[in-house]
């Protein structure tokens, strides 16, 4: 008999600004993976859709108000830790209104995809790298 896994839903975005960098946020110390840089995003409530949780977590966390069909879905990633299993689609946005700030104070930066390399990130976000220097280039 095989037990149960738990499965934790997340949803993360790559915004990309006309330069073709895209925004990592830095976890705030407290948190679980704190000092890490990971894509802005959160847990999807029960009930709720992707896209809200991305235009919720967006207003709360960067202050920037997001429109669902300027979402794009990229791809997904996962990770087993010990106790559950953390699935997490990734989407893209290049368009919002108002400007990215750390209102959980936690540590923003726009960065190339390449450059993304050389952040210590959580093991879910890391493998999505490729997926943007395919889309964005280096
Ligand atoms: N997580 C990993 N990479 C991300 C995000 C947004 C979240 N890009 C992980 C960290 C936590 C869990 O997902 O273990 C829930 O995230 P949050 O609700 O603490 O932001
Ligand atoms: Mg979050």
């Amino acid at each position: 008999m095989s037990e149960a896994v738990r499965l934790l839903l997340v949803v993360a975005v790559a915004l990309v600004d006309g330069d073709g960098r895209v925004l990592v946020s830095q976890r705030p110390p407290g948190k679980e993976l704190a000092g890490l840089w990971e894509f802005p995003g959160g847990k999807v409530e029960p009930g709720e859709r992707p896209e809200a949780t991305l235009i919720r977590e967006l207003a709360e966390e960067i202050g920037i108000a997001v429109e669902e069909p300027c979402l794009a879905p990229l791809t997904f990633a996962s990770h087993a830790y010990p106790g559950f299993h953390l699935l997490m689609p990734l989407y893209v946005c290049r368009r919002w209104t108002g400007t990215p700030q750390p209102l959980e104070g936690q540590g923003l930066r726009w960065v190339r995809p390449r450059a993304l390399r050389d952040l210590a990130m959580p093991p879910a976000d890391a493998p999505l790298i490729p997926f943007l220097i395919d889309l964005l280039g280096p």
